[in-house]
């Protein structure tokens, strides 16, 4: 048997052996399968710093990939893939030095030299972290099957904080997390450490990511216990070498619980001490640790203003104990109260009058949307108006809105409609994007952060395709200038296979998966119409006597005999007025106002027309029925994926589709059947029957009693 032969047959037993193994997920995208010889760069060695991260990843994922270790050279011949920073001599003949610099700790160059006969694939960075990220770049290009040999990459982030929000709390559970419990496992640390921390920061680390806020924003005090540091304290070392900063979300009263303190008034000199002591317990602890997060006078969580103070005055004080060692405070915007204003303009009535007031070392966090992190919102005000003050978008990876880790909804569609709106409030093309990344307003530190999703399931996220989420957060913080369908198509290829017809039917279902979403959940801009307590499933009439109106869906679609919406035109909320020329003319006109947006804006009536022709209520009754439709057309296309892939993922994800199928049409007919109460003018909406006969159903009752 020649050598061809039998590397041929060891080669089919792995991928045999590959695919009859349990596929749970846990290794997310990196899965490193076996390639094939053609797939391959012909590495002939590889030259580098032996303790340097980068190198050792590298060579792990070579080893899984090929079956063999690269050599180790120090003489390069043939094709040597070399990885170092300046301090390598052949870096330094290669690359141009100011270049480099210029890319910053975190750039890279990936690209390929010959000299002579010799053949070089380079991955150079001023810093460790940028070969980090660079060997992660060449191991996505081999997994997708895009590697050549003329790279001429130049890569460096957008956003210098790059980080994921937990919302874990201290006793394992996990606020709006679908995925298990907390990963974070407090009760066994210091002494006992899951291997997937580690894991979890190779994750992160080859998408991107550099930060993380270990636990929730609804803090409890006792993180700041010596014995919750200590813990932390481990965490941030295994996550260090894989250059990600461990940040603490803080209660605002911990000078009062913890400190014996009589308050935590930001400006008592005594309050402002404990701040800057704990501050530097931290440090001793955690040397290059990141941060506070900060979540005040929001939703019942004690904040400055118990003391008559603004916001200002509190994230200062804690921005003063942090200077000194170099950390940040992100302070969030998500501040409503159940007062007769407009919930959506609450936080730029707060905030904007303080822009200016805050030190350099604060960034405020403010959610993509204006309300909560809805299937769709406009994208906040805030965005392009606060100028002199360092903002940054904050996601919702996790799918609390969105149907949880039952419902597969690629979310980078939703991101990039948010970080590409034109803000206009700094001329044309003011985009989220660029008013947040320190294009248009420079300051010192720019960050985007996403609410993770991640959990103790065995494929960490709940939904298999819900790793795409955590995936397409990472890469787009990195560069935001990527499409949606790029960064999907690298995923599948990565998590799934590099076979064309799978790649090409799942990308799409993917695509149009948030698009479905809004359709069977909350068409033209329809928002917050949930059960008010566990944000699943539908309860448009949920009206509790006594409760918070802005908790309630009636407060949100406002359903009459006259119409449905929420008037934030200038003679309703005029919570249109908070956005920037033209833009706020736009919205306020019911006839310029994008339709996707309709009712977040206008409270229209059921007759009104839409421009493809039909009453506003036959178009509600279409959206709904489009979402149910497209689930069932993504069942189909997924059953057809059988033959690509293992069963264990095949079978999971299927049976999750059939779940989003049932919801999308609970959906359907709670919303409609509710709605058309009021629209009594209009078609009636029969539960039996396909909307697509909806012309046909002008004569006939409504029949609610299917539905009983
Ligand atoms: C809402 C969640 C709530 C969070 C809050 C927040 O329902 O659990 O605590 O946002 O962001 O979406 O603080």
């Amino acid at each position: 048997m020649g050598k061809k032969t039998v590397s041929l047959i060891m080669l089919l037993c792995f991928t045999a052996i590959g695919q009859l193994s349990a596929e749970d997920g846990s290794r997310l995208w990196l899965r490193f399968q076996l390639q094939e010889k053609t797939n391959l760069p012909d590495f002939s060695g590889i030259q580098g710093e032996l303790s340097s991260i980068a190198l050792q990843e590298f060579q792990l994922a070579w080893e899984e990939m090929t079956g063999n270790s690269l050599l180790e050279t120090d003489k390069p011949t043939g094709h040597t893939l070399l990885i170092g920073t300046l301090e390598n001599r052949l870096i330094r003949r290669l690359v141009d030095r100011e270049e480099l610099h210029e890319l910053g700790p975190e750039g890279y160059i990936l690209r390929s030299v010959m000299q002579g006969k010799d053949r070089f694939t380079i991955i150079a960075s001023t810093k460790e972290n940028g070969l980090l990220y660079g060997a992660y770049h060449l191991l996505r290009l081999i997994q997708t099957n895009k590697y050549n040999d003329t790279l001429r990459i130049t890569e460096r982030p957008r956003y210098d904080i790059r980080i994921l929000n937990h919302w874990d709390n201290l006793n394992g559970t996990v606020e709006r997390g679908y995925a298990g419990y907390s990963i974070w496992q407090w009760d066994q640390l210091p002494e006992q450490i899951s291997p997937r921390y580690r894991e979890y920061a190779r994750a992160n680390a080859s998408v991107g990511i550099n930060g993380t806020v270990l636990n929730n924003v609804n803090a409890s005090p006792d993180i700041l216990t010596d014995d919750y540091l200590k813990k932390a304290k481990v965490i941030a070392d295994i996550l260090r070498p894989y250059k990600i900063k461990v940040y603490l979300s803080v209660n605002f009263s911990s000078p009062k619980i913890l400190g014996g303190i009589p308050d935590s008034d930001p400006l008592n000199p005594r309050v402002r001490q404990w701040w800057q002591e704990k501050a530097r317990e931290i440090y001793r602890l955690i040397p290059d640790f990141g941060g506070f997060l900060v979540k005040a006078n929001s939703e019942g969580q004690p904040g400055p203003q118990d003391y008559g103070r603004t916001h200002a005055d509190g994230a200062n004080m804690l921005a003063d104990a942090l200077q000194p060692h170099g950390g940040i405070v992100m302070w969030r915007a998500f501040v409503y109260n159940p007062t007769e204003e407009d919930r959506a303009k609450q936080a730029y009535s707060e905030f904007m009058p303080l822009d200016g007031q805050f030190r350099k070392n604060v960034v405020i966090q403010v959610k993509n949307g204006p309300v909560d992190f809805q299937p769709r919102e406009p994208f906040s005000p805030l965005f392009g108006s606060m100028k002199q003050t360092a903002l940054m978008p904050e996601l919702q990876i996790t799918q609390e809105y969105l149907g949880f880790s039952n419902h597969l909804v690629y979310l980078a569609t939703q991101w990039k409609e948010f970080l590409e709106s034109d803000t206009h409030c700094n001329g044309d093309h003011s985009t989220v994007a660029k008013t947040t990344d320190g294009t248009l307003y420079q300051h010192p530190v720019s960050a985007i952060a996403g609410v993770a999703n991640i959990g103790q399931d065995a494929n960490w996220c709940g939904h298999h395709f819900a790793q795409a989420n955590w995936y397409a957060f990472g890469r787009l913080t990195w560069d935001h200038t990527l499409p949606a369908e790029e960064i999907a198509d690298e995923w599948i290829r990565m998590t799934f296979s590099n076979r064309d017809d799978f790649v090409a039917p799942i990308k799409q279902l993917m695509l149009s998966s948030w698009e479905a979403a809004v359709n069977y959940m909350m068409p033209l801009g329809l928002h917050h119409i949930f059960a008010w307590n566990h944000h699943y499933g539908p309860e448009p009439w949920c009206d509790i006597p006594g409760a918070r109106r802005d908790w309630l869906p009636p407060y949100y679609h406002n359903a009459s005999e006259k119409g449905i919406g929420f008037d934030r035109t200038t003679t309703g909320s005029n919570a249109v007025s908070q956005y920037c020329s033209p833009l706020n003319g736009q919205f306020n006109d019911v006839n310029s106002c994008p339709e996707e947006l309709l009712l977040w804006f206008h409270h229209a009536p059921w007759s009104h027309r839409m421009q493809n022709g039909r009453t506003l209520w036959e178009e509600l009754c279409y959206r709904y029925d489009d979402g149910v439709q497209q689930v069932r057309e993504f069942q189909k296309t997924w059953d057809r994926m059988e033959p690509y892939l293992d069963r264990e993922r095949f079978r999971h994800v299927q049976s999750r589709l059939r779940i989003q199928s049932r919801d999308a049409v609970w959906w359907k007919d709670a919303c409609l059947l509710y709605f058309q109460t009021f629209s009594r003018m209009s078609i009636p909406y029969d539960i039996e029957r396909p909307i697509h006969e909806l012309e046909e159903l002008k004569q006939i009752k409504l029949d609610l009693k299917h539905h009983n």
